[in-house]
């Protein structure tokens, strides 16, 4: 199926033709091409499952067939025919298995029974589910201090799984809740909170219907949010602009041809996705907004004296928000000089972008990692809402702000509770319902719970899916303290590398898939619901039969591990774990938004979750919206690397094959990389300079000054079109130099997108 190694030309534009060939190529890969056709008419329908491949939302006719190639790969991965059996564990070690490549692993098929692993062996070897419900609860129950035991989620996590799996782990007795959001947009909510209230979006799909602008800040939806791209497309044809601001050119950014369009895929057409695309530095966002404010400050002044109308929107500044005038000094103060230098924009090109902003009515900004996953992203998200506030542009129909999240069901997990540091009206509620204390100490995120692994505190390790081991920063230092664990138990569809780390005792749990059908003991259908990035929750009822006879669903695990941990006084889990609707009914007892939950989520389309910065409710201490008066950072990233001609600054992202560290395929077709993942993306000149050429093999090494020895071995440099002294590459195999101590303020999300590097030249 792969190429052969080579760099040659991406393909055109983003969808089309390419992308119908790689659909067919991966249903035909899953094996059962019908089957799986049959599967994708049931994607994102209102009696079919909620594609996990990512929190796009769904258009409110929710009939029409809405896929994307991306959703294909993630369906087709999960439908494959591939088994991971008893027998697979038998014929080889986990120290072997370590040996293979993430595409290996999670190509060998679906788990299908649990499995415990044998030191003596160094095998996984079949167990009954209640002998492991009771090994892990015996051991959770050893541990003393329930402090000592990390609890992971990854956002698949059906709301009623996470609602079960938060209510479990309180009663043990801990917050601890490290959360594949903490990684990805931990920033947003930060930001968002301490600006509008609410740590979430504010817009709604048809928002986007009426916007006049559009900004789309560090993200790549033509790979991760492809469904997005139809409707920057229909913005543009409308007459709206799209305003790209992302270090790299990425194809689907700039023209989308739609594979639900049978006509123009007939004449090969493609339409464009934005009309307007800058590229930054790495890190550089915060300084556009800056300077995209010091030309709204300017022009109002200019309105002012001459009379015109305002271009800032002084009703909106006075009735809804705080903190105005500090902001303005602040913004006064700083100098064109940073903000060209950090954003590696010129002056002329963000007053053009301010004048697009200025001149739309309704203004809608999305962004995601390229903004998130940065030292300052906090203070950065709070920049674009500063000045998506100065004209009003939140609360009112076809503006607002939208962080764009990743995991399908990763908005709704927060929700209903995973949340290290949960909202006391949410312990508040709990307590009421379950009539006992809940913890009230704040737990571990992903990186406080890596730190306590890392200086022993840390002995047991669940992981509700997702892979700790290869998704979190400083893989090889976790990799150690993973294998040290007293216990590890993860509940996967999947085999992957976070499974070949066990601790003493170690568990892997296998479930079912959001695509397959779940039948309670009477045989009566389950359905469980998700929350996309617009506040949409909807439900997800699986088509294909099960994997194996032996899956459990998630929510099946997590009672049964509940029930041998904390026993069945307070929650009766057997109860629970029959019936979804008892545990949705629980969740609208326990979250008054969730309010008739079963009867709302039964609706075609779901319903939307009460969103208050969405109607000007804003819920903060200062009952407004709070402007943030925060200085540029001193330097970013990229400055410090240009300090010494040596380093250059590491952004690590997605290639258009892989969900996050599943590795579909080792292409990167937009990109024009094909047959292989381990390159650098850099400037030629840059290239030149280092003394190489094209193609040339290099080791990537850390330059983390804190001792530790971080090193990538053996990348091939592609010359590309990219800032200079800005290079990038794929995650997860880059996460070996992403230091764990290197996080976003305020957020601890790990900086994975400004990682200072040097390179050392491979003996060609
Ligand atoms: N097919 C597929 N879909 C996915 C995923 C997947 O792996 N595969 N992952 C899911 C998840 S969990 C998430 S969080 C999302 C991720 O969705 P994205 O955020 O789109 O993911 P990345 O691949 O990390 O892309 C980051 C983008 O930001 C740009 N960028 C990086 N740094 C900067 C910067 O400093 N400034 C600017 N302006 N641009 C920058 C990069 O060039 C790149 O285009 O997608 C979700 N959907
Ligand atoms: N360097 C760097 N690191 C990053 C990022 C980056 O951009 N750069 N991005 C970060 C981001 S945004 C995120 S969200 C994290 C992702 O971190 P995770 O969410 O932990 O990782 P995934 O790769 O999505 O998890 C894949 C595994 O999930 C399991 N799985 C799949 N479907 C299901 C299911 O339905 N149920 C269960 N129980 N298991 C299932 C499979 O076993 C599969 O192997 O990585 C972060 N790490
Ligand atoms: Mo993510």
């Amino acid at each position: 199926m792969t190429k052969k190694k080579h760099i040659g030309k991406s393909s055109n534009a983003a969808g089309g033709w390419g992308a119908l060939k790689s659909v067919g190529r991966q249903l035909m890969g899953s094996g059962k091409p019908l089957s799986g056709a049959k599967t994708m008419l049931k994607a994102n329908q209102p009696d079919g499952f909620d594609c996990p491949g990512c929190a796009w939302g769904d258009p409110e006719h929710g009939s029409s067939f809405e896929f994307c190639e991306n959703g294909v790969k993630a369906v087709a991965w999960e439908a494959t025919k591939a088994r991971v059996t008893p027998e697979f564990f038998a014929q080889h070690t986990v120290t072997e298995l370590r040996g293979w490549t993430d595409y290996d692993l999670e190509h060998q098929g679906r788990l299908t029974h649990p499995v415990r692993y044998n030191p003596k062996t160094d095998k996984y070897e079949k167990v009954d589910w209640d002998t492991a419900f009771a090994e892990i609860g015996a051991s959770l129950n050893a541990l003393g201090d329930p402090n000592r035991a990390e609890f992971y989620t990854s956002g698949r996590a059906s709301n009623e799984a996470a609602f079960l799996y938060q209510m479990f782990v309180r009663l043990y007795g801990t917050n601890n809740f490290p959360d594949c959001s903490n990684m990805c947009h931990e920033a947003s909510g930060v930001a968002l909170n301490e600006s509008i209230g609410i740590g979430k979006g504010t817009v709604l799909l048809e928002d986007f219907e009426k916007a006049d602008a559009i900004f789309v800040v560090g993200q790549n939806p033509g790979t991760n949010h492809p469904r997005m791209l139809a409707d920057l497309r229909k913005a543009t044809q409308r007459g709206a602009r799209v305003v790209v601001f992302n270090t790299l050119k990425e194809k689907g950014l700039h023209r989308f041809a739609d594979p639900q369009n049978k006509l123009e895929m007939i004449r090969g057409g493609s339409e464009a996705t934005s009309t307007d695309y800058y590229r930054p530095r790495l890190g550089g966002d915060m300084a556009i907004f800056r300077g995209m404010a010091k030309v709204l400050l300017a022009a109002d002044d200019a309105a002012k004296a001459q009379g015109k109308t305002p271009v800032l929107d002084h009703a909106f500044i006075a009735e809804h928000a705080h903190g105005f005038d500090a902001y303005r000094a602040v913004v006064n103060q700083t100098s064109w000089t940073q903000v060209e230098e950090q954003s590696g924009l010129t002056r002329t090109q963000i007053e053009e972008a301010a004048a697009i902003y200025m001149a739309a009515d309704r203004v809608i900004t999305t962004w995601a990692m390229g903004v998130t996953q940065h030292k300052h992203s906090v203070p950065m998200i709070r920049e674009i809402t500063n000045v998506m506030l100065m004209r009003g542009n939140i609360g009112r129909p076809g503006a607002g702000l939208c962080p764009v999240r990743g995991h399908s069901n990763v908005q709704g997990d927060r929700t209903v509770g995973i949340n290290e540091k949960a909202p006391a009206p949410l312990l508040d509620a709990m307590e009421r319902e379950l009539g006992v204390p809940m913890p009230r100490d704040p737990g571990h995120n992903v990186l406080h719970a890596i730190g306590a692994m890392l200086n022993g505190q840390a002995k047991a390790f669940i992981g509700l899916g997702g892979n700790f081991a290869r998704a979190t920063p400083d893989s090889k230092l976790i990799a150690q303290a993973l294998g040290e664990l007293d216990l590890t138990v993860n509940v996967a569809t999947k085999l992957n590398h976070g499974h070949l780390l066990p601790g003493k005792k170690s568990f892997i749990l296998p479930c079912l898939g959001r695509t397959e059908i779940d039948r309670n003991s009477a045989g009566v259908r389950q359905i469980v619901t998700v929350e996309d990035s617009m506040s949409m929750v909807h439900g997800s009822g699986g088509i294909n039969l099960p994997a194996s006879k032996e899956l459990k669903s998630e929510v099946r695990i997590v009672a049964g591990i509940a029930k041998a941990t904390v026993g069945s006084d307070v929650v009766d889990w057997d109860a629970l774990a029959e019936d979804n609707d008892k545990i949705r009914d629980l969740i609208a007892r326990v979250l008054p938004a969730f309010a008739n939950y079963n009867e709302a989520v039964r609706k075609p389309r779901g319903f939307h979750l009460y969103n208050s910065a969405a109607v000007r409710d804003w819920k903060t201490p200062t009952g407004r919206a709070n402007f943030s008066a925060t200085d540029l950072p001193d330097q970013t990233e990229w400055q410090r690397a240009q300090s010494d001609d040596q380093t250059f600054v590491l952004q690590t992202f997605r290639s258009h094959d892989q969900y996050n560290t599943t590795v579909y395929g080792m292409d990167d077709r937009y990109r024009g990389v094909y047959g292989e993942r381990q390159v650098v993306f850099m400037h030629p000149k840059d290239v030149a300079q280092l003394g190489a050429a094209a193609g040339d093999r290099v080791n990537v090494v850390g330059c983390h000054d804190d001792g530790i020895e971080r090193i990538a071995q053996s990348f091939r440099l592609v010359p590309y079109d990219i800032p200079r002294g800005c290079v990038a590459g794929y995650y997860p195999e880059l996460n070996v130099l992403v230091p764990y101590q290197s996080f976003g303020d305020k957020s601890f999300t790990p900086a994975s997108k400004s990682v200072v590097v040097r390179f050392e030249l491979q003996e060609q």
